[in-house]
């Protein structure tokens, strides 16, 4: 599709592709988030629009299935922009040629944004340009005004983070809004709610929230999951979250079983034990707060080899994850 069909964007949030089940999902996790993905893009093909992924697409940077590293070639046949986030990259914040993915990078199935090779081209009739920061890459003060053809006005300029954003609702961000001249919009990633906008002078800071839900937590149980639809209109942008087909929280995470085992002895710790293992989550999501909740019943050496015993077999299942944000 040439770009100068393209009547949007449509940006896609920290997808967390896996090959195994996360903490408490019960679902088939990856295959639902193949599947969101896939929404997304053919979402994105109806409506003409340019697909931009702001970071993550993978949770664990390397070691990822072949079949699922194979479906995504396939599914990222169009053209498709973005950056890489913190789980995207073993050694922070570099990405390296044992980072699946730079596979995709290198295959042309996704253009690496940066601030020296953003994306040029048409949307909406105008001119566009669309820069990125990956993970721990400086966020510019400001960009050149690039080509600018008088017919057709300055172009929009739009750019996509992957960053710590101090924003409503979310404390631990370290980089304030502010206003980037030459950039109208700035899309972050890395925050998995969405949190409301911030305008900043001229640009609006934006967090869409990401399209899976991870972590088992008050915060993902009201998270909607959703991509933002940018529609470019003649001189500005109209956006919309637009909900992705996803299954009820109670269908896609294990019930929290600690409370109710906390109380009394250790008739009630074996009992917990045993719900543990019914569930078997494959990273064994549940186990160390449970312990950490129940040990005190214990001797202090008991205690302690139990605790060690428990650190050693999820020491295997857990691997490299990085900061994780929900
Ligand atoms: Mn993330």
């Amino acid at each position: 599709m040439p770009d100068t069909a393209y009547a949007g964007l449509l940006v896609i949030g920290d997808p967390h592709l896996e090959g195994r089940q996360p903490g408490f999902r019960k679902d088939d996790y990856p295959e639902v988030i193949l599947g969101k993905l896939k929404w997304c893009l053919d979402y994105a093909a109806n409506y003409r629009l340019l697909p931009a992924i702001v970071g993550d697409l993978f949770d664990k940077p390397r070691d990822n299935p072949n079949w699922m590293l194979g479906r995504l070639f396939d599914l990222l046949a169009g053209e498709v922009i973005g950056l890489y986030g913190n789980h995207d990259v073993h050694y922070n914040p570099e990405l390296t040629e044992h980072d699946s993915f730079s596979l995709l990078v290198k295959a042309g199935r996704i253009k690496l944004l940066s601030a020296d090779s953003p994306w040029r081209g048409a949307i909406g009739g105008r001119p566009v340009v669309v820069g990125g920061a990956s993970y721990r890459q400086p966020i510019p003060s400001r960009i050149d005004p690039l080509e600018t053809n008088a017919a057709a006005g300055p172009p929009l300029g739009i750019w996509l983070t992957h960053h710590d954003i101090n924003m409503p609702g979310y404390d631990e961000g370290w980089i304030k809004p502010h206003e980037i001249d030459g950039v109208e919009l700035v899309v972050n990633g890395h925050i998995h709610r969405r949190l409301e906008s911030v305008q900043a002078g001229k640009t609006l800071w934006v967090t869409p929230g990401n399209i899976s839900r991870r972590a088992r937590s008050d915060a993902t149980r009201v998270h909607v999951p959703a991509v933002l639809h940018v529609e470019v209109t003649a001189d500005s942008f109209t956006l919309s979250h637009v909900t992705i087909p996803h299954q009820p929280y109670g269908e896609v995470f294990y019930e929290a079983v600690i409370a109710e085992t906390t109380d009394s002895g250790s008739s009630a710790f074996v009992t917990g034990l045993a719900e543990l293992q019914s569930r078997r989550t494959a990273s064994g999501a549940g186990l160390m707060e449970f312990l950490e909740r129940n040990l005190s019943q214990f001797e202090p050496p008991v205690a302690d080899e139990i605790m060690n015993l428990a650190m050693e077999v999820t020491a295997n299942v857990q691997g490299e994850s990085g900061n994780r944000v929900v």
